[in-house]
């Protein structure tokens, strides 16, 4: 494809024409126009399969339960074209890795499982016995079973990763790094230590009772579309939806829904965000801490006033812990801090706690924007505190909303894809299958990633995902993937992860998508997910797999440990030929899946309940449990007094999946043709003397000698704080260190990393007059 690259604002509503023609053109693109159609068709409703997109649940009431991002996920999925032997012969591993991430997913699907030969340079056909053959060898070779990493993506059904988990725990090993430690992870450790569950406490229907939704650091326009229906649905019933977001987002501002073509053609679109604030990078703990400390103020002046305060006393009696010493370190806070942290004013913050005040109930969601910094635990338990304090938990249209990635990643975490499993999980597993499961800690992503580098690990196993490309401090982290001795990569289509093999031997295992009919031994088979609701249900793929050699995730698993452990203890080929004998371990093994295969049965499936939505709270003392964590003193401490001139985030385009490059428009922000470009504050443009169009480098500021830093990229002026800048991910991945990671949440600083710019050199002398 050719690309025409252009700056060019976008005026319209997010949704709309714009995103049905984007749509059309992905369907029409894909080469199977019918498919298609039905495939979308048949999306997130009772039968059929579960949107591969986002996370976000299905309200089942719409016919066309889909959103443009979706169509593409499963267009993209769904293309005829494929790789085969003969692409491999034809291009080699070191000619495949000079190309763009785009191309090399372009290229379609994989169909055959490949062998690595490092003396020829290229991937060659191997049969799937001998496949699992040669993990087998590397495997038993082992001097100890945490030489093995087990590595998962958020797609992998539930089906899958909890087989797969029982392998790595059947091997004895609790190495399981995963997406969600770079993801969502500061959400579920803040969680879990304030309310004893790490998982959001609404459901779906919460949107239509709440009467204000605060939305921080998410771009629901590109990354949740289905969302901007709950958001617009509640505005229109009048909610004040109150956004907080670095950056201006199309999607938060205006939304026309594509969904009713009333609206697309009155070109009618709804304001989404009441009100919009820009926060620094890193800003909304402060920005929190800010309006409680004036809803403190007021509850204190109130009951000096002898009136009732504003506080829920009631609920902040029977139901926590802490208060005092959080309101405390709250009074202690100084607004001179909280303003040059949150870089909003005093006035600002007064108005968005006023809004708060009146609204009887309120939904606190969020995304990446606060996940991905040093202090996002902290983050995540100031967002909490503020809700403990009105008691916005335990009734409709109110609680906490953590709006997850991958379509499955929190399912993932309740099969027991852990590095640190609960005692509670190992002696369930313990029990049911009559072994004893590893009890230490396994290693998440970064960790993995720095025992490879230490030369401490034999395997990794790749269940889905692009490690490669994902993964912090790229050059570190495709070092770390060839010094292992085998990389077995499970994949749909090609990436960076199969570009960098491990130094003895790599395979390329080409699996089933879940819009992909699924026979097994016993029959076509459904799998199950849970979305950001704890909402669990089956998915059946519809279409007919493009090759015979392609096969399941869940096949794949199965195939793997039998091939290393044997029959002996487990039947895993018999599990792989019906999906329902996994359920029914399942339903033995993991809480809240009772009679898992007949709750399949049930439209829009089951709900996994949510104990802090029922006020039950499993922390120690059964109390929700306030956290009276000071503001951080600096998002870079290992700098010291290092002067950082910018603070860099790395985010998403409209036209991407994570690692997966559908185009190269960024249709909101108004971004054509490209991705190489850096979102910046025209202010800070002009004080460096630069302007718009012209090309920098982006080069990282830390502490251990290493020269970190990206050359080219076009300079967009924006809506953005000064001192902030923004530009793609994973074309950014070379700036964020490794060692540069979320306190308790090991979570890469994605969203807060330190850089100075400089005009790039090679175009200095072409500079725009
Ligand atoms: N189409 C599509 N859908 C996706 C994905 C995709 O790549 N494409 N990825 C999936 C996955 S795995 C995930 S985790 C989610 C990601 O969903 P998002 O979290 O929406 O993803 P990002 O693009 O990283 O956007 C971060 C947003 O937070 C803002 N932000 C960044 N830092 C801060 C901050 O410090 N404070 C505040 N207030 N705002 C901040 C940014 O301006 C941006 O709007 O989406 C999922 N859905
Ligand atoms: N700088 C920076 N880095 C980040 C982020 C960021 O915001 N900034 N975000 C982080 C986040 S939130 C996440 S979740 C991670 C994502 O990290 P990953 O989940 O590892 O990456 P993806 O790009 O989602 O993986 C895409 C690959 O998955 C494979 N795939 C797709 N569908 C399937 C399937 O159904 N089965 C199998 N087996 N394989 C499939 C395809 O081969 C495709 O190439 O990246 C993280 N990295
Ligand atoms: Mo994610």
């Amino acid at each position: 494809m050719k690309f025409k690259s252009e700056i060019k604002p976008y005026r319209a509503a997010a949704g709309g024409w714009g995103s049905l023609e984007a749509t059309t053109r992905f369907v029409f693109d894909s080469k199977q126009v019918l498919k298609n159609m039905r495939n979308l068709m048949r999306m997130n409703k009772a039968k059929g399969f579960d949107c591969p997109g986002c996370a976000w649940g299905d309200d089942n009431k719409s016919t066309f339960s889909f959103c443009e991002n979706g169509a593409k996920a499963v267009t993209w999925e769904a293309t005829r074209r494929f790789v085969d032997a003969e692409f491999f012969a034809a291009h080699s591993v070191s000619a495949l890795y000079q190309q763009s991430d785009y191309f090399l997913e372009y290229q379609g699907r994989l169909t055959q499982p490949l062998r690595y030969n490092r003396a020829t340079d290229h991937y060659e056909p191997i049969g799937w016995d001998d496949a699992f053959a040669l993990i087998a060898r590397h495997l038993q070779a082992m001097d100890n079973p945490d030489q093995l990493e087990l590595y998962t993506s958020g797609r992998a059904s539930n089906e899958a990763s909890w087989l797969y988990q029982l392998f790595g725990r059947m091997f004895g090993t609790n190495n399981f790094p995963d997406c969600s430690n770079m993801c969502h992870e500061a959400s579920g450790t803040g969680l879990k230590r304030s309310i004893g569950v790490g998982k959001g406490t609404i459901r779906l229907d919460d949107f239509d009772q709440a009467n204000a939704i605060f939305v921080f650091g998410q771009n629901p326009g590109t990354n949740h579309p289905r969302m901007l229906h709950s958001l617009r649905h509640a505005a229109d019933h009048g909610a004040k939806i109150v956004t907080f977001n670095t950056l201006r987002e199309r999607g938060l501002e205006r939304f026309a829904d594509p969904q009713k073509p009333l609206e697309v053609v009155t070109s009618k679109a709804g304001t989404i965000s009441s009100t919009y604030y820009q926060p620094n990078l890193g800003g909304d703990m402060a920005a929190v801490r800010g309006m409680v400390k004036v809803l403190s103020e007021t509850h204190q002046a109130r009951i000096a006033a002898g009136e009732k305060g504003l506080f829920d006393e009631a609920f902040i009696q029977a139901n926590t812990e802490g208060v005092d010493a959080y309101l405390a370190q709250v009074a202690a806070t100084e607004w001179a801090q909280i303003e040059q942290q949150s870089g909003l004013t005093e006035q600002q913050i007064r108005e968005a706690a006023a809004i708060y005040q009146s609204a009887e109930r309120v939904i606190c969601t969020w995304a990446m924007g606060i996940t991905q910094h040093k202090h996002s635990v902290d983050t995540v338990r100031e967002i909490v505190n503020l809700q403990l304090l009105f008691g916005q938990l335990g009734k409709p249209g109110a609680g906490l909303c953590p709006v997850r990635g991958h379509s499955n990643v929190q399912g993932n975490r309740t099969m027991g894809i852990d590095e640190k499993p609960t005692k509670a999980f190992l002696d369930s597993m313990a029990n049911h299958f009559g072994f004893e499961p590893p009890r230490n800690i396994g290693h998440n992503t970064v960790e993995a990633l720095e025992a490879m580098l230490r030369d401490e690990i034999k395997v990794l196993i790749a269940l889905g995902g692009n490690l490669a490309a994902a993964a912090p401090d790229s050059p570190r982290t495709e070092e770390a993937l060839s010094r292992c001795e085998l990389t077995v990569q499970i994949s749909t289509k090609l990436n960076r992860s199969h570009l960098v093999p491990g130094k003895q031997d790599a395979l390329i295992l080409p699996t089933l998508g879940r819009t992909e009919q699924d026979i097994q031994a016993s029959g076509p088979q459904f799998i199950t997910v849970e979305d950001s609701f704890s909402m669990v249900h089956a998915s059946e793929g519809v279409g007919k797999p493009i090759a015979d050699t392609q096969r399941s995730e869940t096949w794949i698993v199965a195939g793997i440990a039998n091939a290393v452990l044997g029959s002996e203890k487990l039947d895993w080929l018999a599990l792989a030929g019906n999906y329902d004998l996994i359920r029914d371990h399942i339903a033995a093994t993991i809480p809240g899946f009772k009679d898992f295969n007949q709750q399949c049965e049930l439209p829009g499936g089951f709900w996994l309940g949510n104990a802090a939505a029922e006020l039950r709270f499993n922390t120690l003392n059964n109390k929700a449990q306030f956290s009276a964590a000071a503001l951080p003193d600096s998002l870079f401490p290992q700098l010291g007094d290092t002067k950082v001139p910018f603070t860099l985030q790395t985010l998403r385009s409209h036209d991407q999946y994570n690692t997966t490059i559908y185009g190269l428009d960024d249709r909101y922000r108004g971004v054509y043709g490209q991705r190489e470009v850096l979102f910046i504050h025209p202010d800070d443009m002009a004080e460096l003397g630069l302007q718009a169009g012209e090309n920098v480098d982006i080069e990282t500021l830390w502490n251990d000698g290493i020269i970190r830093k990206v050359s080219g990229f076009k300079l967009v002026p924006y809506a953005i704080p000064r001192g902030n800048l923004a530009a793609y991910y994973p074309e950014t991945n070379p700036l964020v260190p490794l060692s540069s990671f979320g306190d308790g949440s090991g979570t890469p600083t994605s969203k807060s990393v330190p850089v100075k710019i400089s005009l790039s050199p090679v175009v200095a002398s072409q500079r725009i007059a």
